[in-house]
């Protein structure tokens, strides 16, 4: 049989990472797109780069002409698009880079699939933070979006762009709506990776404090590794839709610091409020404590998903629980 050929766009991410493992399993061939860095980005993917079936090429989402030469090159079957500045606290710093990339980047291929092949499957990766502010305990693909952040807003675009070009010009484009997802291979400036990779080393001696912002938002946290399932799974349905992947779970910052202490053995005791909170350890010295520096402008206080309609149609099953997460990013912060 003949071999898949996928294009994914943010190859050199977390989930960039874990799809192309798992398409490079199902005997695709994989065309990897990195940006230009001044520093190696490819450290996620070193394992990949011997492999005859993944190419790597150079690109970037605010550069049309290179998508568009670069799909035409390649002719797809699938595209798959993660590639995103994907910090919401970074996107009110960058928020006109952050709308380049997340929206108008998001067009640009879109545009590319339109004028190529429009038999060419798309995939975009959209985000619970497109909910934001929302008064549903549980969000599902029928939750009106109310983004507060620039990347939010950003993402609500491609989303609904996405649905545009499906419906215009009769375009296999599918939204993934992912709640977090986490693993050994997030980003080092993502909230779970920042409070195990501390307190691994607060408990090793060789880091004294761990600095957190706003201890009592909710996450829905679920494994890249299991995301990618679904994102993968999206493609393979008869019609182009939209699915939420979610967990159905949601728990405190607070609550994952604690969740981590404990399986790493660290004893912590909270005491204080607001800013003056903070975790002592056996000794009563001061491990953890918080900085305004980390909030921002506006937070989404609260997130859960739900996935019925991934579970029903996509037959998509989670496999790893919370603490088996938090084990996974113990075990390689300890290598
Ligand atoms: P990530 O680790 O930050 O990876 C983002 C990828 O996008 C990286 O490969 C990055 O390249 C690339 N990128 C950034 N700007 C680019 C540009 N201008 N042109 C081309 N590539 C660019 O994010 P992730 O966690 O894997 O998430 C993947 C996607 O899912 C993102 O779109 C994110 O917004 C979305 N999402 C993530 C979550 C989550 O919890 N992880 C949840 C919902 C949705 P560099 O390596 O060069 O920076
Ligand atoms: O923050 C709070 C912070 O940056 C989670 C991205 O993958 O998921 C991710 O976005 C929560 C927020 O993820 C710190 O205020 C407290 O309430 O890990 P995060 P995020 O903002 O939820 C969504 C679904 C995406 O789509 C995004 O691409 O934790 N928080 N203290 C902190 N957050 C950070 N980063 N650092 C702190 O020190």
């Amino acid at each position: 049989m003949k071999r898949k050929k996928a294009i994914i766009f943010g190859v050199t991410g977390q989930d960039g990472y874990y799809l192309t493992k798992l398409l490079l399993k199902k005997k695709y061939t994989v065309h990897g797109v990195k940006r230009r860095s001044s520093s190696v980005p490819t450290n996620r993917i070193t394992s990949f780069l011997k492999q005859k079936n993944f190419i790597i090429h150079y690109g970037d989402l605010t550069d049309t002409a290179a998508i568009y030469n670069l799909i035409s090159k390649v002719k797809p079957d699938e595209i798959y698009n993660l590639a995103a500045q994907s910090h919401v606290g970074v996107s009110f710093y960058t928020p006109i880079f952050t709308a380049n990339v997340n929206a108008i980047g998001v067009l640009s291929i879109l545009e590319a699939i339109r004028s190529i092949n429009k038999k060419i499957k798309f995939y975009q990766a959209g985000t619970s933070e497109m909910f934001g502010k929302t008064n549903e305990k549980i969000q599902s693909e029928k939750t009106k979006f109310n983004p507060q952040s620039p990347y939010g807003a950003a993402k609500v675009f491609a989303h609904q762009i996405t649905q545009n070009y499906r419906d215009a010009y009769k375009i296999f484009a599918s939204n993934g709506i992912l709640f977090n997802h986490e693993s050994p291979f997030r980003g080092d400036n993502f909230v779970t990776k920042k409070i195990v990779s501390s307190l691994v080393k607060i408990k090793k001696g060789t880091q004294k404090k761990l600095v957190l912002g706003n201890l009592y938002a909710r996450r829905d946290w679920g494994h890249a590794a299991d995301y990618v399932e679904a994102i993968h799974k999206i493609l393979q349905q008869k019609k182009p839709d939209d699915f939420v992947i979610a967990t159905g779970k949601d728990f405190t910052v607070k609550e994952f610091v604690n969740k981590t202490a404990k399986i790493i053995d660290l004893k912590i005791k909270w005491k204080g409020k607001g800013l003056n909170e903070v975790a002592i350890d056996k000794s009563n010295k001061v491990i953890i404590s918080v900085d305004k520096i980390y909030f921002r402008p506006l937070e989404v206080d609260y997130l859960r998903g739900d996935a019925k309609k991934a579970k029903k149609y996509l037959k998509w099953k989670i496999k790893n629980s919370i603490d088996d997460l938090i084990k996974q990013m113990v075990k390689h912060e300890l290598n």
